[in-house]
């Protein structure tokens, strides 16, 4: 990666950033499907996974935010990022009775009518993170702009490429809102303003670094020429470096990674990946928290908050503006 291509990429993630910023200060009034306005006392965080350093960090957000409000506040995740482990443990919490549940659906469709169930028993919905395709029961929603990450990655990818080549994109299998959108919005960038970069068809892993590094492996098998590798979360930001190692391909494939946890950026001071497009989980925690409050007060909270993204490089990895976007539990 030349010198002289990196602070661009730092100053457009500046831009980025600030631009989602000044974009995501909507308020639109009072928002569908709150109707508890009972004084919150308690709110029950549901992340898509155990262990996750994301869902940590927004975890890290609410409690935090939860502590200074004086409210209860509990935590818990499914083992595994699937519909079918998270409705248990969304059944249990909403049977702990709290006023408010902000919970990141691992299915834009599965999770709908488990939801629906703590609308049923008056506590209001606030997703984070990932979305449901219907906002019918929820009282907001708090994320990045997923679409945008994609495009951020396939602007990312286009400087370190020099605007041209073969590059791929590695997601999970379709459901999940935000993998789906990443997917979508480095597409279509990619197909928008980089016409001498070929993107091939996306690669589907499922939740581990293995399968990755193995879809990976398949691609380069294929396409000896490939340039890039875009990969959209954790599990495919893990298993894209191994797999172009094993190939003995890395000093010809660029890595574009999602998601500062420390994995990512060890990867990232250590060169095995070029690039991490981050969000940021803490600011989705103390918001969705917030608004719990809010709405538990008959005040009305945004129905739609996008929280902001930034691309990181070795360059600015250390910088002061990039501290918000690494992902730290707590
Ligand atoms: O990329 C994040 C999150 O945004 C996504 O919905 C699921 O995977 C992560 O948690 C990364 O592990």
């Amino acid at each position: 990666m030349s010198h002289r291509w990196r602070p661009i990429i730092a100053t457009s993630a500046l831009v980025v950033f600030a631009l989602a910023s000044a974009a995501c200060s909507n308020s639109a009034g009072p928002a569908a499907g709150g109707n508890s306005n009972q004084a919150v006392q308690s709110v029950a965080l549901v992340g898509g996974v155990k262990d996750s350093p994301f869902y940590a960090a927004i975890d890290c957000g609410a409690k935090t935010e939860a502590k200074k409000l004086g409210i209860q506040y509990t935590y818990a995740a499914p083992g595994t990022f699937d519909p079918a482990a998270q409705q248990p443990v969304l059944s249990s919490v909403i049977a702990s009775g709290p006023q408010a549940i902000l919970i990141a659906p691992t299915d834009r469709v599965a999770m709908q009518a488990p939801m629906h169930q703590a609308k049923a028993a008056n506590i209001n919905l606030i997703t984070v993170d990932t979305a449901l395709d219907s906002t019918t029961d929820l009282s907001s929603e708090v994320n990045s702009d997923n679409v945008a990450g994609g495009g951020l990655g396939a602007d990312t990818m286009a400087g370190l490429i020099g605007g041209k080549g073969k590059v791929v994109a590695i997601s999970e299998p379709p459901g999940s809102s935000t993998d789906d959108q990443r997917v979508e919005g480095f597409v279509n960038q990619m197909k928008a303003k980089y016409p001498d970069i070929t993107v091939l068809d996306t690669q589907f892993a499922d939740h581990s670094a293995q399968a990755t590094a193995s879809k990976v492996a398949s691609v380069l098998a294929a396409n000896p020429d490939l340039k890039g590798v875009f990969a959209v979360d954790n599990f495919t930001g893990d298993g894209a470096p191994i797999g172009v190692r094993n190939a003995n391909a890395r000093a010809s494939v660029k890595i574009v990674a999602f998601d500062a946890q420390p994995s990512q950026v060890e990867a990232l001071k250590v060169g095995d990946i070029d690039a991490i497009i981050s969000q940021n989980p803490f600011d989705m925690g103390v918001l969705a928290v917030d608004y719990a409050v809010d709405l538990g007060k008959g005040q009305a909270v945004p129905a739609k908050k996008i929280t902001g993204l930034m691309a990181i490089t070795k360059d600015n990895v250390d910088s002061p503006a990039v501290a918000p976007y690494i992902y730290k539990s707590c």
